[in-house]
């Protein structure tokens, strides 16, 4: 593919940890094309992120939980290696669900914030759902797909640190859930075997990213140019 991420050229733009900041962010944020990475506290969302846009774009934890922000991003693509015209791109490094000790009031705060975030945000903002090689498809997950079902928003699933599985029968455990997760969450485009660690797998994620985009600007494109045709 000529289309690649530009490097480091992901640029922070904020946080967002209350419904009625990301209501005031949408507002100007109505039709982005995006990228949003979401799945459990601590599966490497932001080292996936990373391994993605380049050295140091989001923070890495050390004790699981720290991203509990909605934290936006704007980046560029490049074109053979080059800059090139296309518009600005949005990337959502959203806060990890399923960390067991969080409290109430932060489950619910986390309940709030993502369903306002599922329900509104662009059409075009696609879904990176990580999993933990190791602990696929955990409790927290299924409870994840039941809480944005409803939604049906584009998602690609990754499991991501396949550098830790060690033996042949963990990466089967891996491709037997893959039909049998299909099956349940249709809307689930593709999945990935990946590590943040390692960069396995890493660039199969980047073009399941800039297809969707590049799918999207040509859904535009179509649509821009077929209203005005003249009717006969
Ligand atoms: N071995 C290995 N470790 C990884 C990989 N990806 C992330 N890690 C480690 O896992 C820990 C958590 O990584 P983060 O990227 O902070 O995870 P996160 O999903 O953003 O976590 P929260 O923001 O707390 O929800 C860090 O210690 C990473 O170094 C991977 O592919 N392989
Ligand atoms: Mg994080």
């Amino acid at each position: 593919m000529s289309y690649t991420i530009r490097p480091q050229s992901a640029d922070f733009k904020m946080g967002i940890s209350d419904v009625a900041q990301f209501e005031q962010w949408l507002d100007e944020h109505r039709d982005v094309i995006g990228v949003s990475f979401v799945g459990r506290s601590n599966v490497g969302k932001s080292s996936m992120i990373n391994a993605l846009f380049g050295g140091k774009t989001a923070r890495v934890s050390k004790t699981p939980g720290r991203t509990r922000e909605i934290n936006i991003f704007e980046f560029e693509l490049n074109f053979n290696g080059k800059k090139c015209d296309l518009p600005k791109f949005y990337l959502i490094d959203l806060p990890g669900y399923g960390f067991a000790e969080v409290s109430k009031e932060m489950s619910k705060n986390w309940n709030e914030l993502m369903g306002a975030f599922f329900a509104e945000v662009s059409p075009s903002m696609m879904l990176v759902n990580l999993q933990d090689a190791r602990h696929p498809d955990q409790d927290a997950d299924r409870q994840f797909y039941d809480f944005i079902q409803k939604y049906a928003r584009k998602t690609i699933l990754v499991f991501n640190k396949i550098d830790k599985l060690k033996t042949q029968k963990e990466r089967n455990v891996l491709e037997k859930l893959k039909p049998i997760l299909s099956k349940d969450y249709k809307w689930i485009r593709q999945m990935y075997f990946a590590s943040a660690e390692s960069k396995k797998g890493v660039p199969q994620v980047e073009d399941a990213i800039i297809t969707h985009f590049l799918e999207e600007l040509e859904m535009r494109k179509t649509h821009t140019e077929d209203p005005n045709l003249p009717s006969d």
